[in-house]
């Protein structure tokens, strides 16, 4: 993407393939405060109509946009890959995934509610139950333009909120074209609104606006605290999914080349842009040489370029701004004293000249006090960190400001326990790669990863609710009888 000007100087959201920059994909008005003023008032008179449509009924749209997105998978994950970049394997995961949370949330409707409790007085029943909090705002990131809507979205339509979704401008379309769908399947008008606009403006608009009762952010941990801060100065619920820097530890027992296999996926895997990517293996001294080997091996034999062509196996960075930030880490790791295995240089001719592309790269003899072993980098660079016991490897995993997600490869089951035990991340992996998360377990970290609340499952829907106890004496006659 980039924002230029148009013939009459009014700006324009350029959306171009990150893979081959003569590739445009679409041209964009960016949106304003005025639109995001219109959708608020869009959505608080669509509310009351979907608040009051019966949870099972509201689960069937979300079911019906599900078939719809399955019947339409190539074509999605095309557009996913000509926006976003990552290779057509990926996109077709990520619109599953995508698909998998519409479905989990359609059968929420037949769930939602709370419970029953006994009461202390006669005649008298208490419950809790779950209702919509009203008007609300989901602002989601680039590099998943289809699942991060679905995975907030979905929860907040079922639970009978109105939604007003900011999808990041780098990757708009993939975010309408899921709009599109739901709208498709039977979502009535202003239940659901897009905004595509810069952060600074529609973001801000949405996460300043007094009627959005809740926001859900996922993106980096600056712009997250910002929105955390803003939103709660006025009392706003708020959910923020931020980064990680997310560790595979390799013990001497694990099966390396299986080990090896997990962290190149997770290390290069969507590019390395993903906040669950493994951007830290943290070796046994025992087996360090031989998995650093093997991994430098797995990166060699990718090959990069445009992901819609057969056979690449890696894409590119999604922008300009993605490739200097890594392009800075890896001089970086050079300057810090680490030794460059493998990868640390831009690719600009033969498949590559068009685009984003970076080497898959890989440090050894990183200290875990570098930057590149302490921050999140968000590309394809992994780092090797030496240890000599499980204490140890906690030690550097424990000692970062992120919490994630973290992956142990051990045979041992005591090995194995003390770790899940002892690692503070809010997701942990054990003989498989640190990505992913699936629709029905909870999903987030914590420590500067999350904050407010998990998403995905009953988790990620509770936050889209308030709750309301009722006391219901059905004689009239209890409080005569009340102890307290
Ligand atoms: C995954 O690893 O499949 O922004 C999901 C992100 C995460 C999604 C990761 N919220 O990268």
């Amino acid at each position: 993407m980039s924002t230029t000007q148009d013939a009459r100087g009014a700006r324009v959201i350029v959306d171009t393939n990150p893979a081959d920059t003569t590739d445009v994909l679409a041209e964009l008005a960016p949106q304003t405060r005025g639109d995001v003023e219109r959708a608020v008032e869009r959505a608080k008179r669509a509310y009351p109509g979907w608040r009051a449509t019966p949870p099972p009924e509201r689960g069937r749209v979300l079911a019906r946009a599900a078939a719809l997105a399955r019947e339409r998978l190539d074509d999605l994950a095309r557009l996913l890959t000509r926006e976003e970049g990552k290779i057509l394997s990926e996109a077709r995961g990520e619109v599953l995934k995508g698909i998998n949370l519409l479905e989990w949330y359609s059968g929420e409707g037949f769930r939602l509610g709370g419970r029953t409790r006994p009461s202390e007085m006669p005649t008298t029943l208490l419950w809790s139950m779950r209702q919509p909090l009203g008007v609300v705002a989901v602002i989601t990131p680039w590099n998943f333009p289809w699942a991060e809507p679905a995975w907030k979205v979905a929860p907040a339509l079922v639970a009978g909120n109105a939604v007003l979704l900011k999808p990041a401008s780098l990757t708009p379309l993939v975010a309408q074209r899921f709009v599109e769908i739901l709208a498709e399947a039977g979502l009535p008008d202003g239940v659901l609104t897009v905004l595509v606009g810069a952060g600074g403006d529609v973001g801000t608009a949405l996460v300043d606006h007094p009627e959005v009762r809740a926001v859900s952010f996922t993106g980096s941990c600056d712009v997250g605290g910002g929105v955390y801060a803003r939103a709660a100065g006025r009392l706003a619920k708020v959910t923020c999914e931020m980064g990680g820097k997310n560790a595979v530890v390799v013990m001497p027992d694990a099966d390396l080349d299986l080990a090896a296999a997990g962290i190149a996926q997770g290390a290069f895997g969507s590019t390395g842009q993903r906040c669950t990517a493994t951007s830290l293996g943290v070796l046994h001294r025992d087996v360090a040489v031989r998995v650093g080997d093997l991994v430098v091996d797995r990166a060699r034999a990718l090959r990069i370029g445009n992901g819609l062509e057969d056979g690449v196996t890696m894409g590119p960075l999604v922008d300009g701004g993605q490739l200097r930030t890594v392009l800075g880490y890896i001089e970086r790791g050079r300057h810090e004293g680490a030794r460059l295995l493998t990868g640390g240089h831009r690719l600009d001719d033969g498949p590559c000249a068009r685009g984003f592309f970076v080497e898959p790269t890989v440090f050894g003899d990183v200290g875990p006090s570098h930057r590149i072993a302490q921050e999140e980098i968000f590309g394809p660079v992994l780092s090797l960190v030496e240890v000599r016991s499980l204490e140890e490897a906690l030690e550097v995993v424990n000692g970062l400001r992120y919490g994630l997600t973290s992956s142990i490869y051990a045979g041992d089951a005591n090995t194995i326990m003390r770790f899940v035990d002892d690692v503070e991340t809010g997701m942990v992996h054990v003989n498989s790669p640190t990505v992913g998360g699936e629709a029905q377990i909870p999903f987030g970290g914590v420590k500067w990863s999350g904050v407010g609340g998990r998403e995905m499952a009953e988790e990620g829907l509770e936050f889209f609710t308030e709750l309301k106890s009722v006391f219901f004496d059905y004689t009239g006659r209890a409080r005569a009888t009340n102890i307290y």
